[in-house]
């Protein structure tokens, strides 16, 4: 334990004197006011991918439903922030949710403090999830409609992953389609389990094969975990994002591994947020326990899936030994950055990626160039 944490000390402040030293030496010649800003740091373009808006349309109606049911896993954190009677930390998601809709200068004046060139946009968890479908497609629309207007107008700024409603796979894929081909977004986002439905069952087939047809990645984003898992999870209030969203979310990469879905969508890009919710650290063991000998409807390892179509993020884990397991054990082009905004504040996540102890080419590709890539998102 002290043998590692002063290796990594060790090669942390080796990486700043090596950050600081370019940065002077870049700032010489191109004298960029934002490489200023940052502290004699390089200036990487910054590129955050999992960064959560809302509507007012889309809180109304996730304020009604904190009104009329009760019971569904998750509601205390719904409830801070939809609710009528908001804590500060209620409040003060809610505020950075809305800001675009309020008023994108406020987002805008956060990300130029600190040196973020962009945010790859998604409509936050729950999405439209728990609506009825009709509800769920007709508020779809509406935020993709003003997520691209906010696209159009600051086109270097942001991005956007559009939402779609599950409850209708059909119609999910009409908007799918119109998000990409006619509003120009660059992926998907869906947010984990839908009416406790997981996305390797048959009825969902059609909106992996839009995803992948469309080569637009799906973001699967955690929420709350469905119903048959929550039990042990409401005590002790772990079905958030401390605990259960990243069971509930690992658990269903696992399924999308173990059920041979993607055997059907070979060219299917699926990313995952939080440091790839464990399923990283699992590899080895799913391989192990789950090799396709074992009799599971798997015909590849597990990990042969996950390093055919999966990407990750480091939204909400500011953990440099996570990053750096993450980037032997699956590559440094599998991975990009995030912040998690508003759950998650800017100058930290900043501060750990202008930090981190890896190679420039590395640090360069997970703040930008994989991002650029994967989500066709034009190079500066
Ligand atoms: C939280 C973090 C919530 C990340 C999120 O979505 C999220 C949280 C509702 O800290 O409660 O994407
Ligand atoms: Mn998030």
């Amino acid at each position: 334990m002290s043998i590692n944490r002063r290796t990594l000390l060790g090669a942390f402040s080796a990486a700043a004197a090596g950050l600081a030293g370019l940065g002077n030496a870049a700032m010489g010649v191109a004298g960029s006011a934002r490489a200023q800003e940052a502290g004699g740091r390089r200036n990487y373009r910054r590129i955050a991918t999992e960064e959560a808006f809302s509507i007012p349309e889309v809180a109304e109606a996730l304020g009604h439903i904190t009104r009329t049911a009760w019971d569904v896993p998750g509601m205390r954190l719904l409830d801070m922030i939809y609710g009528e009677e908001r804590p500060p930390l209620g409040q003060r998601f809610r505020s950075g949710l809305l800001d675009l809709a309020a008023n994108p200068a406020d987002r805008l004046q956060t990300m130029d403090a600190h040196g973020v060139d962009m945010h790859l946009l998604s409509l936050t968890s729950p999405g439209v999830q728990m609506f009825d479908a009709d509800t769920a497609v007709s508020l779809a629309r509406v935020a993709n409609d003003r997520l691209a207007d906010w696209v159009r107008q600051y086109p270097d700024r942001f991005a956007g992953l559009a939402t779609f409603a599950p409850q209708d796979p059909e119609r999910a894929v009409q908007e799918m389609e119109r998000a990409v081909n006619t509003l120009g977004l660059n992926g998907f986002v869906v947010n984990s389990h839908t009416n406790d439905e997981y996305l390797d069952e048959r009825k969902y087939w059609p909106i992996l094969e839009a995803a992948e047809a469309l080569n637009a990645p799906l973001y699967i984003h955690p929420r709350a975990p469905s119903a048959g898992m929550v039990a042990p999870f409401q005590d002790y209030n772990l079905t958030g994002a401390v605990w259960g969203y990243g069971m509930e979310t690992g658990t269903h990469a696992v399924r999308l591994m173990m059920s041979g879905v993607l055997d059907q969508f070979p060219d299917l890009t699926v990313v995952l947020g939080h440091m790839g919710e464990a399923v990283p650290f699992w590899l080895w063991r799913l391989d192990f326990m789950g090799a396709p000998s074992r009799g599971r409807a798997n015909k590849r390892l597990p990990s042969a899936y996950f390093d055919r179509n999966f990407m990750i993020t480091t939204s909400g884990v500011e953990d440099p030994i996570a990053l750096r397991y993450c980037i032997e054990k699956i590559g440094a082009d599998r991975i990009m950055w995030a912040i998690d905004y508003p759950y998650q504040t800017t100058e930290p996540a900043v501060r750990f990626m202008n930090e981190a102890p890896i190679s420039e080419k590395n640090k360069a590709a997970i703040f930008h160039g994989n991002a650029e890539r994967v989500f066709g998102i034009k190079a500066a």
